[in-house]
């Protein structure tokens, strides 16, 4: 659905700065806390459900979530058409978290401010805490949308099914170019493509199919979302330099101590900001078309650039 508008394009651009991203999330992020709680209640055996639920409730931006939200009331859908995914979507993310800061993987000692899953629960009980995140998630869309067609539910199951599995995907790239920080910028791009914009991209395009997306939708919601994620994880290098462990709730300056490459490395952080800066700008053009429907979306673009952790 494109909408005809009075405004131009670059009005509706600039227009997006003063949309009120701060009240649009003090609506939906307490949703999806109180959804996230309920989603996963305390039950036998209880060391595996407390250490999902440690990692699932330990705060975070809700990025993924908002984003599915955001997508779905773009098109006209609800946010209780998209809240089920949303959370999965949330439960997801969390899963990868979890494994990635194992001992075996990362080997990381704080996320969000708190003691990893590992730390607090061992080595087996994050594993499979991850590994039931992960099923929980699927039986989690089927069991608790509403008011969306089957196929539409189905296609959803498949995007987020491939996006797990891209994630997979670009972990083993990383692992494997760990301590080379002269890989090609093919191979840093395949590793962000697949371990961060996958479920970003996911995120986006799960909450337009729950809000009716047509194909024409979709590509613009595509490109949309593999801009912003792109954007998102050149933030997250440069970030990993400026700001403080504290600030960012895990330790800051790993990616200097691993010798990873990151986009900071072969650009330098002013470029790095500026080619940033630049996908957010052609990520608000995709959907421009949308008119103020699509401000939500547009200022959330630009807090990816904006953000401090
Ligand atoms: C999918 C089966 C399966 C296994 C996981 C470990 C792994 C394979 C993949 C790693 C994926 C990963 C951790 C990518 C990093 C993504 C990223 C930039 C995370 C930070 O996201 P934020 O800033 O975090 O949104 P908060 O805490 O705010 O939610």
């Amino acid at each position: 659905m494109v909408m005809s508008s009075e405004k131009t394009s670059s009005q509706r651009v600039a227009s997006a700065a003063s949309f009120d991203l701060k009240a649009y999330l003090a609506e939906r992020q307490p949703m999806v806390e109180s959804f996230l709680d309920l989603s996963l209640p305390h039950q036998y055996p209880e060391t595996i459900y407390g250490s999902m639920r440690y990692s699932l409730l330990a705060g975070g931006k809700r990025l993924r979530p908002i984003l599915c939200i955001a997508a779905c009331e773009l098109l006209g859908g609800s946010i209780a058409n998209a809240m089920p995914t949303a959370c999965a979507l949330e439960m997801f993310h969390t899963m990868s978290l979890i494994h990635d800061d194992l001992p075996a993987m990362d080997n990381d000692d704080v996320r969000r401010g708190k003691p990893t899953n590992h730390k607090v629960y061992g080595d087996a009980i994050a594993i499979l805490a991850g590994d039931g995140l992960l099923a929980y998630a699927f039986e989690y869309v089927v069991s608790k949308t509403q008011d969306v067609a089957i196929d539409r539910i189905l296609e959803v199951i498949r995007i987020l099914g491939r996006a797990m599995g891209d994630l997979v995907l670009g972990q083993v790239v990383d692992l494997e170019s760990e301590g080379n920080p002269d890989i090609s910028m093919e191979t840093l791009t395949y590793i962000h493509n697949h371990k961060t914009s996958a479920l970003l991209e996911a995120s986006v395009l799960s909450g337009g199919i729950l809000g009716g997306a047509s194909e024409g939708d979709r590509a613009r919601l595509l490109t949309y979302s593999k801009n912003i994620g792109l954007a998102f994880q050149i933030i997250d290098d440069i970030l990993d330099i400026t700001a403080t462990s504290e600030e960012l709730g895990k330790s800051a300056g790993k990616d200097l101590t691993s010798e990873k490459a990151t986009y900071p490395k072969l650009w330098g952080i002013e470029e790095s900001r500026r080619q940033a800066n630049e996908l957010v700008s052609e990520a608000k053009a995709a959907i421009v078309s949308y008119g103020d429907r699509a401000l939500p979306l547009m200022a959330i673009a630009d807090y990816i650039t904006a953000r401090k952790n």
